[in-house]
């Protein structure tokens, strides 16, 4: 395998067969061997040029450059055998997956070339097998051969390969100003048009590509997009997105596993194929594309999944096998349904009418019911391409009382690989096993609406702006990373748990600090919130903790003079520094003269001792008695005897 050099990018291109490779054979079409001695021959695939001044080996493949210095190098892996897609399963699905794995550190993608007829099955597989996945797995194929003259497998291929190699748009940060797409057209514009290939057929589309290829920031320039909501306008609105100051698309974009056909690319998990013949062969009837390839490259930052940590890849190759899926239909008899649903079928997709409807009739229900309480775990998917299952219609509430579990708005594909992923994990409930099919793991559904996530969020204003920051788009999760630890701070102060717990819910780490330092701890005791205070402690929130002015959460609660946040602190360790220290004998005679008990008393609470002198050289206590403040005096008094009642650092921590 040639070593990567400059801005070359390696792809592993794994060919399991499909009408793109294939030939005819008597009139038919079969899968057809050596695709990469196929590609090596069109000039848009190879340039031969380049190879051998590389020395590349015989099985690896250059593109032509894809900008200054770059390069798409890749090797195609040839299945053995190659087949019809009709003839995969979940166990070719787990091979390829596991070829991903082994191959993984060597490739920056990867490209499947896979038939269409079960594309979207493949798709959805892979979407499950693969978890952690960091680096782009695109499946495609075509509707005609790639060596017809009038083909959609030349462009598909093309345009798998390049947002493979190229799609990982932070990779281009390093580039410096925004007015580069001129600079851009460079002299290696004219050569990748040097040599058109005649038999392409649609030079308006291969003018596209030279385009994106040659300007590969085309796609990264609009800069902030709109929906990004208003809050965040004053952080980030006049800044390019690869200035960012925040982490927001400085990150790899997360692309799961897509496909890409016609054109677009889609996220694998949520496409169907609805066309026999025609090239736009795929739709994701739920999902709008990632990706939409016309004059430029438009990427739909919105949809475009963030990597969520940095795991490493895990190949879930123990799918259940025994899933299946059957289709609703007018009339159908619950004798057949019985049969469908005997052992040794463990999970079944049922497509149901309109959202999520089913005959009402007691003896098909009773089967489902009869099923479902024997463990068989039954996932209700409308056979509509678009909209979702619902609670709308009796009818369809007749389904969900029969135990089955509501697959929202998942292709009945992305349903079945889902329930064999699910029935595959060891060691969880049937109810557990439920509960992850009715969430969001893939991208696959969408989410339910944030208020039915968390009613209780609606209760407060707060709680409502952080209901409606979870609403937005993915590609906003930088965004609400950036600023969990404020809005925490926010929660902490207006003592709003739920927003808290929402927030945690979300990922926010509740111990980081804000602009100010401050943690939620520090807000929390400001606003002398007794629950919120005790909440942040058990989650190990540290209560000598110090601001950027060097500010404990104690002292915020004694000049609140929170009392009882003020003895939970003390429990948990918390105690005055020397530089808060430095001035509270002022701080006492002042409070004195004042006649504040109650500041006299926080003080104390926190352990500070009521003798220490003013500016003056005078104590509280003098203070007092020179006012004549008798209340003052004997509260003082009582204080410095070992206390009025109250014990110092006595609090328990309450359960929250
Ligand atoms: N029968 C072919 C396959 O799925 C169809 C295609 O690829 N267009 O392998």
């Amino acid at each position: 395998m040639a070593r990567a050099a400059g801005r070359e990018r390696r792809l592993l291109a794994i060919y399991t067969g499909g009408t793109l490779g294939m030939r005819s054979e008597r009139g038919v079409l079969v899968p057809g061997k050596g695709l990469a001695a196929v590609l090596r021959t069109l000039p848009m695939f190879h340039d031969e040029e380049h190879a051998r001044a590389r020395g590349l080996p015989e099985d690896t493949l250059v593109l032509p450059p894809a900008g200054p210095d770059q390069r798409v190098v890749y090797t195609v892996l040839e299945c053995q055998p190659l087949f019809d897609s009709s003839d995969m399963t979940i166990s070719e699905w787990v091979d390829i997956a596991q070829t991903i794995e082994r191959h993984y550190e060597q490739y920056h993608g990867f490209v499947v070339i896979h038939g269409t007829d079960t594309m979207a099955f493949a798709a959805s597989t892979l979407s499950f097998v693969l978890e952690n996945l960091q680096k782009p797995v695109i499946l495609t194929g075509a509707q005609v051969p790639i060596h017809a003259l009038w083909n959609d497998g030349r462009e598909n291929l093309l345009g798998a390969l390049l947002l493979a190699g190229q799609y990982v748009i932070p990779e281009h940060m390093e580039v410096p100003s925004l007015g580069l797409s001129s600079e851009l057209q460079l002299p290696a514009y004219t050569t990748a048009t040097a040599t058109p290939d005649p038999s392409h057929g649609c030079d308006r589309h291969h003018s596209s590509w030279r385009r994106w290829i040659l300007n590969p920031l085309s796609e990264a320039r609009p800069g902030i997009e709109p929906t990004i909501s208003c809050f965040l306008v004053g952080v980030i609105s006049a800044v390019p997105r690869w200035e960012l100051p925040v982490p927001m698309s400085l990150t790899r974009v997360h692309v799961l596993v897509c496909l890409f056909f016609q054109n677009q690319l889609f996220r694998g998990n949520r496409v169907t194929k609805v066309d026999a013949h025609r090239f736009s062969a795929f739709c994701s009837p739920n999902l709008p594309p990632l990706a939409t390839v016309g004059a430029d490259v438009t990427i739909n930052h919105e949809l475009v999944r963030r990597v969520r940590g940095r795991g490493r890849l895990v190949v879930h190759s123990c799918m259940e096998r025994d899933v299946g899926l059957l289709r609703l239909y007018p009339g159908i008899p619950a004798a057949l349904v019985r049969a469908f649903l005997q052992p040794p079928l463990k999970g079944v997709v049922l497509e149901t009418f309109g959202s999520g409807n089913g005959p009402t009739k007691a003896g098909l229900l009773q089967e489902l019911r009869a099923a479902a309480e024997r463990g068989l775990v039954i996932v209700n998917c409308t056979h509509c391409l678009q909209g979702a299952v619902t609670s709308t219609y009796g009818a369809g509430m007749a389904m969900a009382g029969a135990g089955t579990v509501s697959g929202s708005d998942m292709t009945s594909e992305a349903a079945l690989a889902k329930l064999s992923y699910v029935l595959g994990l060891p060691g969880l409930s049937l109810d557990g096993r439920k509960e992850l099919l009715a969430r969001d793991l893939r991208g696959e559904m969408t989410p339910p609406a944030v208020d039915l996530l968390w009613p209780s969020l609606q209760g407060s204003k707060l709680g409502r702006g952080v209901a409606q920051l979870l609403s937005l788009s993915q590609e906003a999760d930088a965004v609400r990373e950036v600023l969990a630890p404020s809005l925490a701070c926010a929660a902490a102060h207006a003592g709003d748990l739920e927003a808290l717990r929402a927030l945690e819910e979300l990922g926010s780490d509740l111990s980081l600090e804000d602009f100010g330092g401050q943690t939620p701890l520090h807000a929390a005791a400001r606003g002398g919130h007794v629950g919120t205070v005790t909440m942040l402690l058990q989650r190990g929130l540290d209560a000598n903790a110090r601001d950027k002015d060097g500010l404990s959460p104690l002292l915020l609660a004694v000049r609140g003079r929170h009392q009882g946040v003020i003895g939970l602190l003390r429990a948990a360790g918390g105690c005055l520094s020397p530089q808060e220290l430095e001035d509270s004998g002022t701080e006492l005679c002042r409070l004195a003269s004042r006649g504040d008990r109650e500041g006299l008393r926080a003080w104390w609470q926190a352990g500070v001792d009521l003798q220490q002198p003013g500016y003056d050289g005078r104590s509280a206590l003098c203070i007092a008695e020179a006012a004549g403040n008798l209340e003052v005096v004997s509260l003082l008094q009582s204080l410095q005897a070992g206390g009025d009642g109250q014990a110092l650092g006595s609090e328990v921590l309450p359960a929250v």
